[in-house]
Order: structure tokens, then C-alpha cells, then sequence
């Protein structure tokens, strides 16, 4: 790398998913401020640098796992020591499992999906590197769509022609918003805790500034969800729903507007097919059942009246319906967003400024932003042989079940037999759900390969670790659709240990392999970034830009793109003139029934939306069981940082707080600051009670990120550390998108009375040196 670390000085940037910084050095010591010009710096770069120079969870060196070392086991994962080996040895192992694999079970019996976040950075993105050193090497199985949002990533193409990726970047600006809505209806709310993060970086955090102004122009704001903090507005009205059951709740809406004649036919007509199909499942032509607001009532637990009084607020007011993506990662979750967009539709103000549909509107902070979009060049793959993939979240079946049959968008398909398994930038032992089926499913493969900077639980589950560098530690250039910031990425501190760059790593595999040329293609990371950068100049030029050249902007460390402003209002075009702008779907509108998905037979997804039990519910459930609400962590992004100081200050006597109504604590004898188990038949864990009346009585919230600690403790085997994807239901959400539920959940609690075991998840595993394993002779 040709980039040295305190090389220069003049201003140093870095970035991360959640914002973007200077770095400032003084008596040797590196520190970080957020830029300037950021309105509302993130929480979470407080504690990046801090964690990233943790000696008890950095990875300094490379290591084999002792028993699959000594005798290639694969039980002990995760609870076996590591013997560290050289780079050339691990480098070696790795290499000759690859071309193992390869050639006993073909290359798609290698699963490099690696789902997850990595970090930012146009060149050192570890699965772009991973699957780009796979494909010179004859492919491997792949994973499709995200955690974040998959049951919207399969349904909005047969809705709007619009994928998921296009949809969310079409939405309505808030620069519209702020002037144009009178009244917000929020599902799952708008949050200033996740609009923290954008995936790649940001230069900026408005939503919230956006919010308040809108705010102040009068934008009255209804947060549907179970907790009162989904929303930043501390005036917003709280319909405080039972999880899960926000179809049912815009049936009961859709259900008075239409009763009262109030539904735009026209707009229906023109824009919309399907209608009638659906209208007479609203009211019960089809099923007897007609969906009034009597009949929501009783599923969502929220006042018929209030159910009316809000339909025609909605009728009256120019008005805004939303969902977070969390409203969706739960069971059947492609309804809410097919009956919200629906529930627009019938408001006939869909193509108008700061009315409509909205998705995502605070999940991450670029939603809305309005700005110019420019394809920044990226990392090339290279082109996969092998065709195999899955969807992302069937991970854990795959392992348990290869050959089975699984349907996905309208196809059956079969799970393929992975041997290997390889991740890198991404942590399943944080992201999936059912955290103790994914282990007894980590049993399968014959090795797992894990490229990390830290000691996360899926480090801790592999056969070799490659200890990398965070984005700290290396040159790299933030560039992002819909950001007008360009940052050139300095090292802000050495490499940690002995840990090399996810690129290293790969090249000296494809060394072995004889894929150097076309892995590398003749280039080291600088000449990366430098071709990239050449490749970002033409990008620019072709949206009528002049970006320096690279040595003029790595001496600058920052470009702002010029004229970036731009408003958009979702589907104007196609509602202004449908015949000349016709939507990509079925019939050219928006389908509100879909002849296409209903043909596809899904008992768990019809052909319009409908209200289907989930799996668990409140509505089904023991008066002391609670609904868990396990949304993303304000302190942290998912897992990462979770050792650093800004995350363990909000822990509770070491353990990841949760939140519940202070009558459930009562009522569980549970007092603020006790330690409360909380369980079901799938798992169990410990976390700190925090009491808030925010929350509705019959749910807890436990964020994600907590770091999986598996102890046995009196006598049981429970994470002692507050991970809830050890209670969480590891099924698809439908056989339309199998995108996770993670949001449906019971679970019953009470306090916790028995020995409370020391964190182990923070301390290293234990790593013996080369020489002391046993009758070794690698
Ligand atoms: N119960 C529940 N579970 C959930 C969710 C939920 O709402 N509820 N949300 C889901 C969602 S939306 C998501 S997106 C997932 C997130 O799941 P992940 O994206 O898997 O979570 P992260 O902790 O961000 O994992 C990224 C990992 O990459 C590592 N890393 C960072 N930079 C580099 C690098 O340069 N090289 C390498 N090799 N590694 C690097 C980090 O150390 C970290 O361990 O979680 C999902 N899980
Ligand atoms: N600080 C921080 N920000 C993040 C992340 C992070 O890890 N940390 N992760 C990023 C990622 S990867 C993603 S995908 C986004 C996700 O962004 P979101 O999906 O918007 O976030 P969540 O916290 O999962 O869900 C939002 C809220 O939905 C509510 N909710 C849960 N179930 C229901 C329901 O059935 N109905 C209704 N109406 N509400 C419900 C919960 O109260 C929850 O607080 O966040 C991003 N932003
Ligand atoms: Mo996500």
C-alpha cells in the first residue's frame, strides 16, 4: 500500500456507515472528529476508534482451529481453542480447501453468500473481494436479497415494476414533505436511531432536521408501532398497535374510507387493476369476513373509533403514509407494504408532492434525501459459473436440509450441499435468527473460513481465521449514489497486529491458486483506487461534472460535487400521463391485485393483500407471554462496535438493555436496573430491565447486536449477554420472498435470580502457540 499512516499534513478523512470524519493527530495519538458540515454527527463514531484498538477483541494473527486442525472436526466450533500458524500456513490450508471443495463437490458446494455490512469504501469491500476471488476460481453459491428489506425486494416488482433499490431511490424528497404533508401516518414510525446510518457513508444526518421543519409547518405526525420512541416528533400521537397486525389495521382504514364512499375511484381506475378483486375481500364477499374497523379492532388492539376518527383525517388531510422497513421483517411481511400502498392508492394523491407512499422514510438516512443519483463505480466481481443461490435469511436450512425443496418468487428450487462456507464483512451469529438452530447447523460443513478485524461470535465459530484491517487502517475512497461528498479515505492508524487488507488475503490465495492475473489484473490496492478513481472521473463527466485528478483529490481529501440538488416526487411521471409513463408491471399500474402472485398459489401470500395470522402473536397468545420487539441498536450498527465504550455504557451489569412497561415489571416483580431472563422454547437469554411507558404492556423491547455469549448457567444453556436472535423464529415469511421474520416473536420473562456469569465474548478465545498441538505435523 502506498499510503502511509500519519504520512502527511494536511486534512485526513475517514468514513463509516455512519458518517464521515476528520483525523486529527497530536503526541502520536490519533483522534476523530465528525465533519464539518455534518448537522447531526452519529452517536456510533464516538466509540470506532476506541474499538478498533481493543486488544482483547482485536484478531492480531492468523489461526487454525485446534481440532480441525489436528483431525478436521466440525462439532467443536466455537468452543475449541485456535492455534495460531503463519500467514503462508493459513493461506496454504485455505487455498487447498478451496480446490478440495472444488474439485470432490463442485464449486457450488462453496457458499459464499457472506451476507452483511462490512464497512465502507469503494475498494476494500471484503465480500466484493471474496466472491471476485471465487469467480477466477469456478464460482460459488450465492445469496440473494438483504435482512433489511427481502419480503419488499420480491413483492414491489410485481407492484410497481420498481425494484426495491429504484423504489427507495424514487421516493418522494422531503424537501416535499416538509412543505407539502399535513398529516404523517408513520408505521413502525420515523427514527432518529436508525437514520444514523447509511450504508457505504454519509456526509451529512438530516432526516431529523427535515422532520422538525416539517414539523413546524404543521405536518401533524401518528406513529403506529408498539413503542413511543419510533417517532423524533415528542408531539406525535401514538397509536400504540399489537406487533404484527398493521394489515389488519389498514384493512379496518381502507374498510371506513371505502364504506363512506371516500376511496378516488378515479384515481383507482386510471392508475390501479385489481381493485374489485380486492374490494370484495374488504368486505367479505370473498370470505364472509367483512374488515371493518370492528373487525381491526380486535386484531390490533386499537379502538374502532380511533380507527374511524384516523380514516377520515386521512380522507380530509393531505396525507403520508409510511412504513419502516422493520414493519416488514416479520411473518407474511409483504402485506403491510402491498395494503399501505394500496391504502394510498384509494387516497388517490399517490404522484403528488408530500402525499403518497412511502418505505424507509428514518430506516437509514439517505431515504428521501433530495439529491442527484450517480452510479459511482464499484469493485468488479467478475462473472459467478455457478448459478446456485439462495435467499438470504435460508441459511440455516440449507445447512440442515441441502436437496429440500423451498419455492421463491413464484419457482421451486432446491437447497444446494455447502461444504465450505466463507464470510467476510458480515456476522450470522448476529444477523440470523434462532441463533442455537444456526449452530447445530455451523456442525455441517466440512470447514468455515472467516475473514474479520474482530472476535464476533462467527470469528470465534470458524476453522481459519484471517485477522483484516478496518477501514481505519487502510486508503480508501467514500463515494456514494446519493451523497454529493467524495472522501478520500486516509489511514488514520497502523495496521492492527499482523492483519492484512481483505484484498491481501485473496491475492495470496489466488497466488496459490494461479488466478493471480485475473484476480489482481496486474494491480495493488493504490492502483485500485486509481483506476477507480478514473472510472469515477468519466461517471462524472457523464453527469456533466469535472473531478480533479486522483493525486489533486487525494491532496485535497475531499470533492463536493456541484448542482446536486434535485426533488423528486414517487410515480409523478406515471400519475401526470400513466399512458406515456407506464409502469413495468402486469397491467401498467399499480397492481392491487396481482394475477401473477396469485397464480403462484401461495397460502402464505395471495393475490391481494390480506390479513394472515402470523406465526406468533399477541393475538393468539398466554396471558404472560410478551411480544419481542428486537429492532437495531441506537449505541452501535448491528454488531459492530458492541465492545467499544459507547455501547458498553448503555449495558445494564454488563448485559444489552431492554425495555418494558413498568406494569409488566411490576407484575414480573421486576424492578429498573434487575437482570430479567427472557425465554421460549427456542432460547433463552439475560438482559438489563430499563422501564419506560413508551412501550406497549404486552411486549419487550431487546435490541439486536448484543454479542452472542453462550454459557451454561444454573444448569441451562443461555446467551448471558442480551442477543434476542437466540428467541427469534428462524422460517421465511412466505414462500413469495422467504425474507426473515425476525420481528414476530413470544417470549415470557421474569427475573433473574441465579448467578450472574462474566461476559466471555469480550475476552480473546483462548489461541495456543504452533508448537504445542499435540503430535502435529503441519
Ligand atoms: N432479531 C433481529 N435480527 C436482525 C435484525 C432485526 O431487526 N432483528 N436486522 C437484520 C438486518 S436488517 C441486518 S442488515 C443484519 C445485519 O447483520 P450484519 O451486517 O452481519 O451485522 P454487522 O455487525 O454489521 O456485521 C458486519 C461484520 O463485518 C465486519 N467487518 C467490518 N469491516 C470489515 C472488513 O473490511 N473486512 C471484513 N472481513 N470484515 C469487516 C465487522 O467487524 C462485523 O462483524 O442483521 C439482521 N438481524
Ligand atoms: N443506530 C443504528 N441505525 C441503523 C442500524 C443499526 O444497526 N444501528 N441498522 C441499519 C439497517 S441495516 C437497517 S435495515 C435499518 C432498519 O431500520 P428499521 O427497519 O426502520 O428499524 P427497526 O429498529 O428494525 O424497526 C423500527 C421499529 O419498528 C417497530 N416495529 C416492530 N414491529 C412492528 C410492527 O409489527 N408494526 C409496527 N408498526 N412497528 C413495528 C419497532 O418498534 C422498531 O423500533 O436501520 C439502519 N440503521
Ligand atoms: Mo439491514
Amino acid at each position: 500500500m502506498g499510503f502511509r499512516y500519519g504520512e502527511s499534513m494536511k486534512k485526513q478523512f475517514t468514513a463509516a456507515h455512519w458518517g464521515s470524519y476528520e483525523a486529527t493527530r497530536q503526541d502520536g495519538r490519533a483522534s476523530l472528529r465528525p465533519i464539518e458540515g455534518d448537522a447531526n454527527p452519529s452517536l456510533i463514531g464516538r466509540g470506532w476508534l476506541d474499538a478498533m484498538q481493543d486488544p482483547k477483541t482485536r484478531i492480531a494473527r492468523p489461526v487454525v482451529r485446534k481440532g480441525w486442525l489436528e483431525r478436521r472436526d466440525t462439532q467443536e466450533r466455537g468452543e475449541d481453542a485456535f492455534v495460531e500458524v503463519s500467514w503462508d500456513e493459513a493461506l496454504d490450508l485455505a487455498a487447498g480447501e478451496v480446490a478440495r471443495v472444488g474439485e470432490t463437490h463442485g464449486n457450488q458446494a462453496i457458499f459464499a453468500g457472506s451476507y452483511g455490512w462490512a464497512s465502507a469504501g469503494r475498494f476494500h469491500h471484503a465480500q466484493s473481494h471474496l466472491r471476485r476471488f471465487l469467480n477466477t476460481v469456478g464460482g460459488f453459491t450465492g445469496a440473494r436479497d438483504t435482512y433489511s428489506h427481502a419480503a419488499a425486494e420480491v413483492l414491489l416488482p410485481h407492484l410497481t415494476g420498481m425494484s426495491n433499490r429504484r423504489f427507495q431511490d424514487a421516493m418522494t424528497s422531503w424537501s416535499h414533505i416538509a412543505q407539502h404533508t399535513e398529516l404523517l401516518v408513520a408505521f413502525g414510525g420515523v427514527s432518529g436511531r436508525t437514520a444514523q446510518v447509511s450504508a457505504s457513508g454519509t456526509s451529512t444526518h438530516e432526516v431529523e432536521t427535515w422532520f422538525s421543519q416539517a414539523v413546524a409547518n404543521g405536518m401533524a405526525v401518528v406513529n403506529v408501532s408498539p413503542q413511543a420512541s419510533d417517532v423524533m416528533a415528542p408531539t406525535a400521537e401514538w397509536l400504540a398497535l399489537r406487533p404484527n397486525t398493521d394489515t389488519a389495521l389498514m384493512l379496518g382504514l381502507a374498510h371506513a374510507i371505502h364504506a363512506n364512499g371516500q376511496h378516488d375511484q378515479d384515481f383507482l381506475d386510471r392508475h390501479t387493476s385489481g381493485w374489485q378483486t380486492f374490494v370484495d375481500y374488504l368486505t367479505g364477499v370473498t370470505d364472509g369476513i367483512a374488515k371493518s374497523p370492528e373487525w381491526a379492532a380486535r386484531i390490533c388492539d386499537v379502538d374502532a373509533t380511533e380507527i374511524r376518527s384516523l380514516a377520515d383525517r386521512m380522507v380530509r388531510q393531505r396525507t403520508k403514509i409510511t412504513l419502516t422497513w422493520g414493519v416488514q421483517r416479520a411473518d407474511h411481511g409483504e402485506q403491510p407494504i402491498w395494503m399501505g400502498l394500496t391504502l394510498a392508492a384509494m387516497l388517490g394523491e399517490i404522484g403528488q408532492p408530500g402525499t403518497g407512499f412511502g418505505f424507509g422514510y428514518g430506516s437509514v438516512t439517505p431515504v428521501g434525501r433530495p439529491t442527484r443519483d450517480i452510479r459511482w463505480p464499484s469493485l468488479p466481481q467478475g462473472n459467478n459459473p455457478v448459478d446456485e443461490i439462495i435467499p438470504v435469511a435460508r441459511i440455516a436450512d440449507m445447512l440442515l436440509r441441502p436437496g429440500e425443496e423451498y419455492t421463491y418468487n413464484g419457482a421451486t428450487h432446491r437447497f444446494p450441499d455447502a461444504r465450505l462456507v466463507w464470510w467476510a464483512g458480515g456476522n450470522p451469529f448476529h444477523h440470523h435468527q434462532d441463533l442455537f438452530r444456526l449452530e447445530q447447523a455451523w456442525k455441517r460443513p466440512e470447514t468455515v473460513i472467516v475473514n474479520e478485524h474482530s472476535w464476533t461470535a462467527t470469528a470465534r465459530r470458524a476453522d481459519i481465521v484471517f485477522p483484516v484491517t478496518s477501514s481505519l487502517e487502510r486508503a480508501d475512497i467514500m463515494a456514494n449514489r446519493r451523497d454529493p461528498m467524495l472522501l478520500f479515505m486516509e489511514p488514520v492508524i497502523e495496521p492492527y497486529g499482523d492483519a492484512r487488507t481483505d484484498y491481501a488475503v485473496f491475492t495470496g490465495l489466488a497466488e496459490r491458486l494461479g488466478t493471480e492475473a485475473a484476480f489482481t489484473e496486474g494491480r495493488d490496492a493504490e492502483a485500485w483506487l486509481r483506476e477507480l478513481w478514473g472510472k469515477s472521473r468519466l461517471t462524472a463527466s457523464d453527469a456533466g461534472m469535472d473531478l480533479p485528478d486522483f493525486d489533486t483529490f487525494r491532496a485535497a481529501g475531499m470533492f463536493v460535487c456541484p448542482d446536486m440538488d434535485a426533488e423528486i416526487t414517487q410515480f409523478g411521471d406515471f400519475v401526470d400521463h400513466p399512458e406515456a409513463n407506464p409502469l413495468a408491471t402486469e397491467s401498467g399500474g399499480i397492481t392491487i391485485a396481482n394475477q401473477k402472485i396469485a397464480a403462484f398459489r401461495l397460502p402464505d401470500c395471495p393475490g391481494h393483500p390480506s390479513w394472515i395470522e402470523p406465526a406468533e402473536w399477541l393475538g393468539a397468545a398466554d396471558d404472560d407471554q410478551l411480544h419481542l420487539v428486537s429492532g437495531q441498536p441506537g449505541p452501535r450498527l448491528h454488531g459492530q462496535l458492541d465492545p467499544g465504550p459507547v455501547s458498553r455504557k448503555t449495558k445494564i451489569q454488563d448485559r444489552e438493555p431492554c425495555t418494558l412497561h413498568p406494569a409488566t415489571a411490576a407484575r414480573n416483580g421486576i424492578a429498573e436496573g434487575d437482570i430479567v431472563l427472557i425465554e421460549n422454547h427456542r432460547g433463552a437469554c439475560l438482559a438489563g430491565a430499563v422501564l419506560s411507558d413508551g412501550i406497549r404492556e404486552d411486549c419487550i423491547a431487546l435490541a439486536t447486536g448484543a454479542w452472542f455469549d453462550p454459557q451454561v448457567t444454573d444448569g441451562r444453556r443461555l446467551d448471558v449477554h442480551g442477543n434476542p436472535n437466540v428467541l427469534t423464529i428462524d422460517r421465511g415469511c412466505s414462500g413469495l420472498s422467504q425474507g426473515t421474520m425476525a420481528h414476530t416473536a413470544l417470549v415470557r420473562i421474569s427475573r433473574w435470580t441465579g448467578p450472574l456469569p462474566p461476559i466471555s465474548v469480550f475476552e480473546p478465545p483462548a489461541v495456543v502457540p504452533r508448537q504445542t498441538v499435540a503430535g502435529s505435523n503441519y
